[in-house]
């Protein structure tokens, strides 16, 4: 079953609903948000330029940098009282990047995870798990609101206490598991230790995991161990959140909604707009939002468009698997980072320097993270005591401002091989294959 009538309009009715959009989405930015009035009058651009779709490519890119420097609601192009709901990820110095939504955006949002469960087979005879965290990550509520939108029913178990929810998933009979796909092999992990069956003990189908890159390998284990159909979900805060894209079951290529959200490929250093099949940075324009139309989002992540028809009958494009960021953020368990949040967190102790190294890796499914510093000349280094206060302290400041465990390594000033070039600052060990 396909949700929606737009998943499979002809290529000239979707350049024309597109080219409509696109021109109401640009009169509305340059009349209500000063950001972009701004940088369309530096570029010579009127609304009345853009005629088509293919006139996008006219138009200024937006960065997650020009969120942060508008912080909290500077971008927004609606009043406070036509707003429902704020939500953010996390920042630099602790500010985060604040997103807002009308009635007619959560709508949107939940269509759009509506299009992605359809993929997967849930209808109102099913009954959802969602794992993702609730509050202000996209996460819990945008799965919750598409899984209420398609009439299933929701167990909104948020995340964390895996056991419990190895128990629920068995108890309530849930049908699909919604989750990061690390956590979601956390609950695997746990459920088989405490003596479950999972194929026999619960009634999953398929699992609609996303959030975080992920490889083929693990993929195909969640899905053999827990006897479902795996459907990867895409999506970011400043577009909307999960259900930009998802994969439906003849393709491992997701969707993407692409009358709502206008996908191109860039080359990151040229900005130069690549045709299909070729690797470069995703840029979204969204074509219906109210709160916070976005215009050539930057998304950072890198894949390819794939413009073929798919089996399924749904004509709209579709993009490989996430490849990698073209910036330096690492996604840890599911939880967005970038190496200067961490900076400026250990810039703020005072027995440690700033020579400091991130060295992530994979423990199981799950993503480790740690942190090795060094101490200050004076730091000394034959008590025990003095250095594990100082772990203690710099775990509690990550935990506490970045919402990541760290392990904290503290090593003799001198120790951190120092570059010639630019600082490595990270070491990621863990492969995507
Ligand atoms: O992670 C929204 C989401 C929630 C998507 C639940 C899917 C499921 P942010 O916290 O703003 O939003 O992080 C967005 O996460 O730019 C990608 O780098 C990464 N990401 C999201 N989905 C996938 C995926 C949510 N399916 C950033 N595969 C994005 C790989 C993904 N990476």
């Amino acid at each position: 079953m396909i949700w929606s009538k737009e998943e499979s309009l002809s290529h000239d009715e979707m350049s024309a609903l597109q080219s409509k959009r696109l021109q109401d989405t640009v009169s509305k930015v340059y009349a209500k948000v000063p950001f972009y009035k701004r940088k369309f009058d530096e570029l010579g651009i009127k609304p009345q330029d853009i005629k088509t779709i293919a006139d996008v490519a006219k138009l200024p890119f937006t960065k997650k940098q020009d969120l942060r420097d508008n912080y909290p609601f500077g971008l927004f192009a609606v009043d406070n009282s036509e707003l429902i709901r704020i939500h953010s990820s996390s920042g630099t110095t602790g500010k985060p990047t604040v997103v807002g939504y009308t009635r007619s955006d959560i709508d949107i949002w939940a269509e759009g995870v509506a299009r992605v469960l359809t993929m997967g087979g849930i209808t109102k005879d099913d009954t959802v798990h969602v794992a993702y965290g609730y509050g202000l990550f996209t996460g819990g509520l945008g799965l919750h609101d598409g899984a209420t939108k398609v009439g299933a029913t929701v167990v909104p178990s948020s995340g964390g206490f895996t056991s419990r929810q190895a128990m629920l998933l068995k108890d309530f009979g849930a049908t699909a598991l919604a989750c990061t796909p690390t956590f979601a092999m956390h609950i695997l992990e746990t459920a088989l230790r405490e003596g479950y069956e999972p194929k026999k003990d619960f009634k999953l189908k398929a699992g609609f995991f996303g959030a975080e890159p992920t490889s083929r390998g693990l993929k195909d284990e969640l899905a053999k161990g827990l006897n479902i159909s795996y459907h990867d979900i895409y999506g970011l805060s400043e577009i909307i959140g999960p259900g930009v894209a998802g994969n439906c079951k003849h393709s491992k290529d997701l969707h993407i909604f692409e009358d709502h959200f206008y996908p191109e490929i860039i080359d990151p250093q040229t900005l130069e707009v690549l045709p299909y099949g070729e690797k470069g940075e995703l840029v979204i324009t969204s074509l219906t939002k109210q709160a916070l139309p976005i215009i050539r989002y930057r998304t950072g992540d890198v894949t390819i468009l794939n413009p073929q028809i798919c089996e399924c009958g749904r004509t709209q494009v579709r993009m490989k698997n996430i490849m990698g960021r073209v910036d330096d953020m690492l996604i840890v368990n599911g939880v967005n980072v970038f190496p200067s949040q961490v900076e400026h967190v250990l810039s703020n102790i005072d027995e440690i320097t700033l020579n400091y190294q991130i060295i992530v890796d994979k423990k199981g499914y799950l993503d480790k993270l740690e942190v090795m510093v060094e101490v200050t000349e004076d730091m000394p280094m034959d008590s025990i005591g003095a250095l594990e206060m100082v772990q203690k302290k710099i775990q509690s400041e990550l935990l506490s401002n970045l919402y990541i465990h760290a392990n904290v390594k503290l090593v003799e000033p001198r120790t951190i091989e120092r570059s010639q070039g630019k600082a490595v600052r990270v070491v990621d060990k863990r492969s995507l294959k």
